[in-house]
């Protein structure tokens, strides 16, 4: 069981998450640059909600807004499987990310993204520089976040309320196999290495429920 501080540090924690996520859209607003969002499909049963943190597995299509030239395609590039990633946290482009929240699976939504919250002023081949973009994205999976408290303790193995290098390895390796993904070893080295250098605060080897629970990204 956590002590009350624990609990009411990472309430805070979570509080001001939600306060950044907040201001942030606001800020974003009063400069012109939002996200517009028009849902394309709504499942009739759409309660399974995209939230910050969980892993989404879904197929995108990446357009110009100018000429409406496609310049990514899930289904056509590489092994045109859809991607799985995490929501909320700077792993995809930051519009597009913003764009997905509360979406469920099943849905389609069509998302126009200004240059500043996608490819910026320079751009990246193809996309040309300050380009809007608009992605076309059908949602297929939501799987619960990894940074839940209901994560944390299935991956904390001996209950010592940390979780050791091991411990983190051995949850990826399941989640990998019960999502039937396939990945080389020093894969999951890498994401065990990412996870310890962005959480462990203290470099002691060891995230604490505090640790682990806080985002260093750039928050949406
Ligand atoms: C709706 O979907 C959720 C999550 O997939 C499921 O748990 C629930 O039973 C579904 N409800 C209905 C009415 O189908
Ligand atoms: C992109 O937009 C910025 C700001 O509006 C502007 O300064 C810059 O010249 C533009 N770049 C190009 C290549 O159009
Ligand atoms: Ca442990
Ligand atoms: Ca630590």
């Amino acid at each position: 069981m956590f002590k009350m501080s624990e609990r009411f540090s990472l309430l805070l924690l979570l509080y001001l998450q939600a306060l950044s996520s907040f201001l942030h859209l606001v800020c974003a607003a009063e400069s012109g640059d939002e996200v517009q969002i028009e849902v394309l499909f709504l499942p009739e049963n759409c309660t399974q909600k995209a939230k910050k943190g969980d892993l989404l597995h879904a197929h995108y299509d990446g357009y110009l807004a100018k000429d409406g030239t496609q310049f990514y395609c899930s289904r056509s590039a590489k092994d045109g499987q859809p991607h799985w990633f995490v929501h909320g946290v700077g792993e995809i482009i930051k519009g597009l990310d913003m764009g997905l929240k509360d979406m469920c699976p099943g849905e389609m939504r069509k998302i126009i993204v200004p240059p500043s919250l996608a490819f910026g002023e320079k751009g990246k081949d193809p996309v040309p520089p300050n380009a809007t973009v608009i992605f076309k994205v059908e949602l297929l999976h939501v799987r619960r976040g990894p940074r839940s408290m209901e994560a944390f303790k299935e991956m904390d193995l001996d209950n010592d309320l940390t979780l050791t290098k091991e411990e983190v390895r051995k949850h990826l390796k399941m989640e990998a196999e019960k999502l039937k993904v396939e990945k080389e070893e020093s894969y999951f080295d890498d994401v065990v290495s990412d996870v310890f250098r962005r959480n462990d605060h203290n470099a002691d080897g060891a995230l604490t429920v505090k640790e682990y629970n806080v985002y260093e990204h750039d928050e949406l």
